[in-house]
């Protein structure tokens, strides 16, 4: 009895897919067809993924080809799995061929033509045209602009009339006009964080675009790297006990002025680095702190520019600080203090692919890593594109968090 193995995705199933299946079950008696899981396929850049693995490995369950069905989960599995489930052929599409050849060693492989006209990313592409404009062509933009790239369905363009999303990228006094102006053309927005520099301005532009039907999504690009969202989970099952302390850093240091030594036309560093730094104070222990104390060291007589800034948060049970800067540097650290362990999130945490538990006893430490591609902001698209497409809520930010945000730098102009 000849036993057959094959891998995919599984993405909208379709007839490619189909035909490579009943292909494969033909060469032998029993097919076992793994399916890639959801952080396998980002590890190796598959992000726009439209279905769960639970979605995907029923709908192949549904063909009644496969006789097993796996969960493919790491690099080398498939060696592992032709062991243990004592395979005889691995066989895979001709898009693969030549890259299992080091499988030969423990089985045949057989590579299947691909079948010409049909795959997944087409299908995804075909539901979403989403063509975003700006409203300044900046350096972010830039990054932004390269990061579509990898997005399926997604493309930038300068034609401000016919696109229909808008990245918000000018300065954060400016935020407001900005997105109230998008919206009101109809556009779907997403910002680089703060939304506005007032509180109420973000509850307005939050009630505007839900009136309108359109997407308004607050870009923080910690919010969507793997570890973070892996870290915030762990948390809440308890892995450091209750949480007392939450301190997060993040500074940069640069050239402030521009050519006229003036510092006019810059994010000061709480509008520049505030967002991300408060990200983990309100969302590990909300938003609802009991008093904040700020402390801000100013490079301007006007006291505009804060070059570094620290706020200490006190909540019933817990604290928190932040400490931000563009005049001055830090360790860009961030730690979260708890009842039975502490999590060490190395600089700079803000490209968090890795972070650590550490318990009193050093042998119970454990360490975590997920790769992170683009810092984010890929996977900061997948979801601004699935929120248009679906209208379903894909953003790890909630708007209590954003009003949080904008309240804080509010206050902290305020206190000046
Ligand atoms: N396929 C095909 N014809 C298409 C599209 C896909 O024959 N038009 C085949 C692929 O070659 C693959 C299977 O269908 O054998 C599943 O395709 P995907 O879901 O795209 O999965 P893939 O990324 O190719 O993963 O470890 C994973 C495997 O290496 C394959």
């Amino acid at each position: 009895m000849a036993r057959v193995i094959t891998y995919g995705t599984f993405d909208l199933l379709h007839y490619g897919h189909i035909r490579l299946l009943e292909r494969a079950k033909q060469l032998g008696d029993y097919l076992i067809v793994g399916v890639t899981s959801e952080d396998f396929d980002r590890r190796r850049g598959k992000i726009n993924t439209h279905q769960s693995l639970m979605e995907r490995m029923a709908a192949v369950r549904a063909l009644g080809i496969a006789d097993e069905i796996i969960v493919e989960e790491y690099v080398g599995q498939k060696i592992d799995d032709i062991k243990r489930y004592d395979i005889d052929i691995f066989t895979v599409g001709s898009d693969w061929t030549g890259q299992f050849d080091y499988l030969k060693e423990y089985c045949t492989v057989i590579y299947l033509p691909r079948t010409e006209g049909v795959s997944s990313s087409d299908i995804r592409a075909q539901g979403a045209d989403i063509s975003v404009s700006t409203t300044d062509s900046s350096g972010i933009w830039k990054k932004f602009a390269n990061e579509c790239e990898y997005v399926n369905g997604v493309r930038t363009t300068d034609n401000r009339d016919e696109c229909k999303a808008i990245y918000v990228t000018s300065l954060p006094d400016k935020h407001y006009e900005d997105i109230r102006q998008a919206l009101l053309e109809d556009k779907h927005v997403i910002c680089e964080s703060p939304i506005a520099t007032k509180a109420e301005h973000v509850k307005e532009l939050f009630a505007l675009a839900r009136n309108k039907g359109l997407v308004l999504m607050d870009g923080i690009k910690p919010a969507y790297s793997t570890a973070y969202s892996r870290l915030l989970v762990l948390l809440k099952s308890g892995a450091i006990g209750e949480v007392v302390s939450v301190d997060a850093v993040c500074t940069s240091l640069s050239d402030l002025s521009n050519s006229e030594g003036e510092i006019e036309g810059r994010w000061n560093s709480m509008c520049a680095w505030g967002p991300t730094a408060l990200l983990p104070v309100f969302q590990i222990l909300g938003t609802g702190y009991k008093c904040k104390h700020i402390v801000s060291r100013y490079i301007d007589e006007e006291k505009t520019f804060d070059g570094f800034t620290k706020i200490d948060f006190e909540y019933e049970n817990a604290v928190a600080s932040i400490k931000v800067a563009k005049a001055a540097k830090s360790e860009g650290s961030l730690v979260v203090t708890g009842t039975k362990g502490y999590v060490y999130v190395p600089a700079p945490w803000w490209k968090m692919d890795y972070f650590e538990i550490r318990y009193e006893n050093a042998a119970d430490n454990k360490r975590f890593f997920y790769q992170l591609d683009g810092e984010g902001i890929r996977y900061e698209i997948v979801a601004f594109s699935k929120m248009i497409e679906t209208g379903k809520d894909f953003s790890n930010i909630s708007e209590d968090v954003s009003v949080a945000i904008a309240q804080t730098i509010e206050d902290c102009i305020l206190h000046t």
